[in-house]
């Protein structure tokens, strides 16, 4: 039986020159593991806790030394002398040293890193690829799935909190058809980035870039960028419903106040009901394929409201709304407000709970949607977490930006290996 004979953490960036917590599991045969978490920018109400200093001598008060000690000095004591490649005993022992509900009292980074280098050190233990590792975890949970390359849902428009420009909705998306291959869809969506980019220089709008890799232009209206998306696939040889379709992350907390919904597409704020009619426009127009967040988080009667109107045609997605919490999930099902989870572990906190909700979903025939956040690392782990629990789609920004790269390069090396195995 190996075991964990060594775990600490220290402080690392993010690419928003934000310090993050990165923790390195030692096995007893030598082989180790690193794994560092990632953070949000429009971060959900209901979200487990990201533990930061608050100090502002350092960081502008957001380091992580807090979360790092608690790595040090109360989780690896407990956690050493572990076997790694039981998961879900080690996640149960992170939750019950934390022991509050939203892992207020270690921080969900500071458990998410030990939880993530863990499992990586239990596919080297078990001399297996991370996917196939993720995979027999979520099989021991119930989760039966076959190996999947997931479609990218492509944010090529940076708004919102992620956009230096001025649009109100915060990811616009180029989504390849799920009947394209990893190869054909990673082709296209760049291709189209490419145009797109080309297109705004020729406009004279900016081109530069926002969080994500996405442009992050001035326009008139969030309905303006839909507009360049469709001149943009025009000018390329994809066709608009049949090679690829267009999505959006409204983020819809982000510019709800009052009870209403101010965008500068209108000129007075819209009600709910007037912002769902809104969006049914949207729909006759551009044919979304999917709309995460697109009313506010405790919006409960609206999101059901807004699945019932649009659900069989667009695929609804909780993100702020679940929080990848088990709790908002279930609730969600029974209340039919939404038929997609966006999955962020650091969300929830660890790999364990993670799987589970991803099961609550699947259970639910829900479509499955893994998610980066729009503070990276180049850390990988989301890429064979998503082939693994066979994801129907991953979200990992623009095509564009080291951190959002190296998780498109590593399903590009995935889905290699997939494909060299069915020969
Ligand atoms: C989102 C995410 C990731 P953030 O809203 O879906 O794109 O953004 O990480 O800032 O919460
Ligand atoms: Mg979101």
């Amino acid at each position: 039986m190996p075991k964990i004979s060594k775990i600490w953490a220290h402080e690392v960036l993010d690419s928003r020159a934000t310090p993050t917590v990165e923790a390195v599991c030692v096995l007893d045969t030598g082989q180790f593991a690193i794994s560092s978490v990632p953070s949000g920018a429009s971060t959900g109400a209901h979200e487990a806790l990201e533990l930061r200093d608050e100090d502002p001598a350092r960081y502008k008060g957001k380091g992580v030394l807090r979360a790092v000690n608690n790595v040090n000095n109360t989780i690896a004591p407990a956690i050493v002398g572990m076997d790694p490649t039981q998961q879900s005993a080690v996640d149960d022992k992170l939750i019950a040293l934390d022991g509050t509900e939203n892992k207020t009292k270690l921080g969900a980074n500071a458990i998410l890193s030990v939880s993530e280098a863990v499992a990586k050190a239990g596919a080297l233990a078990m001399k297996q690829n991370l996917y196939s590792w993720i995979q027999a975890l979520a099989k021991v949970l119930g989760l039966v799935t076959a190996y999947h390359v997931p479609t990218p849902l492509f944010n090529m428009i940076n708004g919102g909190l992620h956009g230096a420009g001025n649009l109100d909705f915060q990811e616009f998306w180029v989504v390849p058809a799920s009947s394209k291959s990893y190869v054909q869809s990673l082709q296209a969506g760049v291709e189209i980035y490419m145009t797109l980019g080309e297109n705004l220089k020729r406009r004279g709008a900016i081109h530069s870039i926002g969080d994500e890799g996405g442009y992050a232009p001035n326009l008139f209206t969030n309905a303006d960028a839909l507009e360049l998306f469709v001149e943009s696939i025009k000018q390329t040889p994809y066709a608009l419903g049949r090679d690829v379709f267009l999505g959006l992350d409204v983020a819809a907390d982000s510019f709800y106040k009052n009870n209403e919904y101010a965008i500068r597409d209108k000129s007075a704020p819209m009600d709910e009901l007037a912002f769902i009619e809104y969006y049914k426009e949207l729909n006759n127009s551009y044919h979304l394929a999917l709309l995460e967040d697109p009313l506010a988080q405790d919006a409960w009667e609206g999101w059901k409201k807004i699945r019932a109107a649009l659900g069989d045609q667009v695929i609804i997605v909780g993100d702020d709304l679940l929080a990848t919490n088990p709790k908002r999930v279930e609730k969600a099902i029974t209340e039919m407000a939404c038929n997609a989870v966006l999955i962020k572990p650091n969300q929830i906190g660890t790999v364990t709970e993670t799987l589970k909700v991803i099961k609550m979903g699947h259970d639910a025939k829900w479509k499955i949607i893994v998610s980066h956040r729009s503070g990276e690392t180049n850390d990988t782990f989301i890429a064979d977490f998503a082939v693994g629990i066979g994801a129907d789609y991953v979200k990992f920004g623009a095509p564009a930006r080291g951190e959002r790269v190296a998780k498109y390069n590593r399903l590009s090396d995935i889905d290699a290996q997939l494909t060299a195995s069915q020969k």
